[in-house]
């Protein structure tokens, strides 16, 4: 058994897979492909993942990408531990979550992101300011779900480790911690304190 990742160390779509590489206790070997010098766009690489795109992961025989895709499939080639709920309503409410945290936080994730990318000089405080409030009116929703529970699903599971890139980028932002999500607060701490988060931060 031999599994191979293509990866750039800061990229949140390979941080995912990295954190259930760990917690699946997975040996790997590490391709580090540097997206400064489009080593991502080589021909090679393109036979790879036709999208260009990190993380590509190799499994024996089988060529993976999208990150996401690549976690479903981790945790079904490697049951253990089980990072998703058995039954189909529990599965289908923790991809409704990582869906969530994906494409429906992804507008107002990417506006801030792309204000702050640039120069100082050049950002807009309004358009920082609408940002950051529209993710904290998304993130309530996180809040809620987490209750009194320690993780997302109750127990940890892919929705934690898909959506703890976001997340920590959001501690970046200066989105997270809020006084008014503490729970979400508490979680982080929970987060970052396991060993396959801390290897990412
Ligand atoms: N949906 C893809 C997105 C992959 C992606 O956007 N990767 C970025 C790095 S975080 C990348 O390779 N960017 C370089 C490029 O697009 O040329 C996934 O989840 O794996």
């Amino acid at each position: 058994m031999m599994i191979k990742l293509y990866d750039f160390k800061s990229s949140p779509n390979c941080q995912r897979v990295k954190v259930v590489l760990a917690e699946k206790n997975l040996a790997y070997d590490t391709v580090p492909i540097d997206l400064r010098k489009q080593e991502q766009k080589t021909p090679e690489y393109l036979k790879l993942n036709p999208y260009g795109k990190v993380p590509v992961l190799i499994d024996d025989s089988t060529v993976l990408y999208e990150s996401l895709i690549i976690n479903e499939y981790l945790n079904e080639k490697y049951p253990d531990p089980p990072l998703m709920p058995k039954d189909p309503a529990g599965k289908a409410k923790a991809r409704i979550l990582i869906d969530y945290g994906m494409a429906h936080f992804d507008s107002a994730y990417q506006k801030l992101r792309m204000e702050l990318m640039k120069d100082l000089k050049e950002q807009s405080q309004p358009v920082i300011d609408g940002a950051k409030s529209d993710l904290k009116k998304l993130l309530q929703r996180f809040e809620d779900e987490i209750g009194e529970r320690p993780y997302l699903m109750g127990d940890f599971s892919l929705v934690d480790a898909d959506l703890i890139p976001r997340f920590t980028r959001l501690e970046g932002f200066g989105v997270l911690p809020d006084p008014s999500l503490p729970r979400l607060g508490k979680y982080m701490e929970r987060m970052k304190a396991r060993p396959s988060v801390k290897a990412i931060l």
